[in-house]
């Protein structure tokens, strides 16, 4: 049962009872039937075959190929692994430029392999990489470009190729958010040299943990094979360095499943993310990020707070969620390069769109385990919120914890964004 709200006091952060009973997430797996589920692990157990490039890890890079229209699909204990093996495998090196405005994964990847994240700032209307910013970090030690099709919405990937080409360096994608989308009715999987999946459990599709490589160039897919599995090739010889990036077979049928299903989860984040815009559309400082329903998984429902419209700032307004359990989240706040280990390295970089979008996000819970009343529910209490801003805004709450460690934006937020 959900509890609506009449006045101030009802609010849980003012003492009043929470609008659910139980904490709503914004990352609820999807999971598909349990009982096909249950007997492909079955499968497993009597077939003793439970890593390795076993069947269902060999038929669920199959199945991906063939949704992706891409050539080879190369899948991975997780996509953080499928990342570095793909940089490897690309043999990328120096300096790679990519957001700051995206999981920390991305630049983690490279810097783990010694190779130095250049931070680019991002566009307002998409969140995505700025190729304008890219061209003027060029230098003599970049090799490569990382695009992030963030929240499943692609970049200007017609750009991008333009740039890499013209400068001879790689272009791969992070699609972690990406799979099942397509870009100019072209799915993603078949843009720059590789790009990269993430199947976690939070994703729209998941296998537990997982990842995977896509790509149409042969040599890059095999040398992805081989790094993936310690450089052994097909003869049992180890011809390159690798690591162990394996997906076990467990994982391949929990993604052989939700394949099955992934008619409901797309069906499940369209509904929500026509429901939230619906029902948040016209309120003031409150705007929706768009997303081409033909080309996106849905699965982020992303909105900006604008304070001096709102009344409410993005962050007392997820303290306000938080105390009602719904637990909304503020990706990808601060940006990468205001985390260790950038921030000491780059103390003087600034960013002013991602700084000023890590000051205004909100991402809010989606998927199947969200029905249409608890979004109309969210709503109601996001609603109520900005009616109340200014008197919540100024309202004596117990002190936030904050990390003092991230350097506070000294950007014009408003400005940068308006
Ligand atoms: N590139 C990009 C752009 C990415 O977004 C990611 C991952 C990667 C690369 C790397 O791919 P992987 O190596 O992860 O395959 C989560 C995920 O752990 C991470 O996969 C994801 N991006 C990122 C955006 O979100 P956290 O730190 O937010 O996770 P956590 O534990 O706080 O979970 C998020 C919410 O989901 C919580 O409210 C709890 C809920 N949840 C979580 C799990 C694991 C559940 O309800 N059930 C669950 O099983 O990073």
């Amino acid at each position: 049962m959900t509890i609506r709200k009449q006045s101030l006091k009802d609010l849980a952060i003012f003492g009043g009872e929470p609008a659910f009973p139980e904490h709503l997430h914004v990352g609820r797996p999807n999971v598909g039937d349990r009982e096909r589920l249950f007997e492909r692990i079955d499968d497993i157990l009597s077939r003793r075959w439970l890593t390795n490039h076993g069947p269902y890890v060999c038929e669920l890079e199959r199945r991906i190929a063939d949704l992706q229209a891409v050539k080879h699909c190369v899948v991975t204990c997780n996509g953080t692994i499928a990342l570095q093996i793909g940089i490897r495998a690309l043999g990328l090196s120096g300096e790679v430029i990519l957001p700051s405005f995206t999981f920390v994964a991305t630049a983690h990847a490279l810097e783990w392999l010694g190779i130095t994240p250049v931070f680019c700032d991002v566009s307002a209307s998409d969140h995505n990489i700025d190729p304008r910013q890219v061209e003027k970090l060029i230098t003599p030690r970049t090799s490569g470009i990382m695009g992030v099709h963030l929240w499943g919405r692609p970049c200007d990937v017609a750009s991008l190729e333009e740039i890499a080409a013209r400068h001879r360096i790689h272009l791969m994608f992070d699609a972690a958010h990406a799979f099942a989308c397509s870009y100019n009715q072209r799915m993603i999987g078949n843009f720059g040299s590789l790009e990269v999946l993430s199947f976690h459990a939070t994703k729209f599709f998941n296998t537990f943990e997982g990842g995977a490589i896509v790509t149409n160039d042969d040599l890059v897919a095999t040398r992805a094979r081989q790094m993936r599995d310690y450089g052994y090739d097909r003869n049992d010889d180890v011809v390159s360095g690798g690591t162990n990036g394996k997906m076990n077979e467990v994982s391949a049928a929990m993604g052989l499943t939700g394949l099955e299903s992934l008619d409901e989860f797309m069906a499940a984040n369209r509904r929500n993310n026509q429901d939230y815009r619906t029902q948040l559309a016209n309120l003031p400082g409150v705007r929706m990020a768009a997303f081409d329903e033909e080309e996106s998984n849905c699965q982020y429902v992303v909105v900006e707070i604008d304070e001096s419209q709102s009344g409410i700032g993005r962050d007392r307004l997820m303290e306000v969620l938080h105390a009602e359990k719904v637990l909304a989240r503020r990706y990808f706040y601060p940006g990468c390069h205001r985390g260790e280990p950038y921030r000491s390295r780059y103390p003087a970089l600034r960013l002013p769109v991602t700084e000023a979008l890590c000051e205004r996000v909100l991402t809010l819970p989606t998927g199947t385990a969200v029905e249409a009343e608890t979004v109309a529910a969210i709503c109601d209490l996001i609603r109520f919120a900005v009616r109340h801003g200014s008197e919540i805004s100024e309202s004596a709450l117990p002190r936030r914890k904050t990390n003092r460690n991230v350097p506070k934006s000294d950007l014009a937020v408003d400005a940068i964004l308006s």
